[in-house]
């Protein structure tokens, strides 16, 4: 079917439409996506994007621009939970009181990041295995998939950031429509 023949009034799929990230994106989307992940200070962020090291944060920059292409505002932070566990125990116990909805979680190797901010805070916890050196990312996608009953995480595919944000941001067009 072309563009001519689709019905106007069909109900649009569930979730967030954003547009399909076919080609390079615009300069001006990326641009403010690597402003974010400099690490600015955001204004009511909805979504908090933390990541185990700054070397992951090519990786997660899907994330960022998925949410940027829905509207979605979000903080982007770098916090490990074996090099700086207070960290994020501290950032995880404030998330919900600053206002974030959901919070993204990439992480490689051990990758306790997601588990760990599931463990201390009960907003949606979207976790990314990110592939490391070895083992082909499984070491980070069964360490983010297996998580204990009562510790529940969403897990992402290697390298999944993209769908991270897009998860993110049906979860708060839920919230929002409710
Ligand atoms: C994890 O260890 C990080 O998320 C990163 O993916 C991995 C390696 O960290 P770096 O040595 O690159 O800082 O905690």
């Amino acid at each position: 079917m072309n563009e001519a023949e689709a019905d106007p009034t069909a109900t649009p799929a569930r979730g967030v439409a954003i547009p399909e990230a076919g080609g390079d994106p615009t300069p001006d989307v990326m641009a403010e996506v690597e402003r974010a992940f400099e690490e600015i200070e955001v204004d009511s962020p909805l979504v908090g994007i933390i990541m185990g090291s700054p070397n992951d944060k090519p990786k997660m920059q899907p994330a960022g621009k998925a949410l940027h292409e829905a509207g979605i505002s979000y903080e982007v932070r770098v916090m490990s939970a074996h090099r700086t566990p207070d960290v994020v125990a501290d950032y995880c116990k404030n998330a919900q009181m600053r206002g974030l909805k959901a919070i993204i979680a990439g992480a490689g190797m051990s990758a306790a990041l997601p588990g760990v901010a599931a463990a201390y805070s009960s907003l949606p916890v979207i976790g990314v295995p990110i592939l490391g050196k070895s083992l082909n990312g499984l070491d980070s996608l069964l360490t983010i998939a297996q998580m204990p009953p009562g510790v529940p995480v969403a897990c992402m595919a290697v390298d999944g950031a993209k769908n991270a944000g897009l998860f993110a941001a049906r979860i708060i067009e839920l919230a929002q429509s409710s």
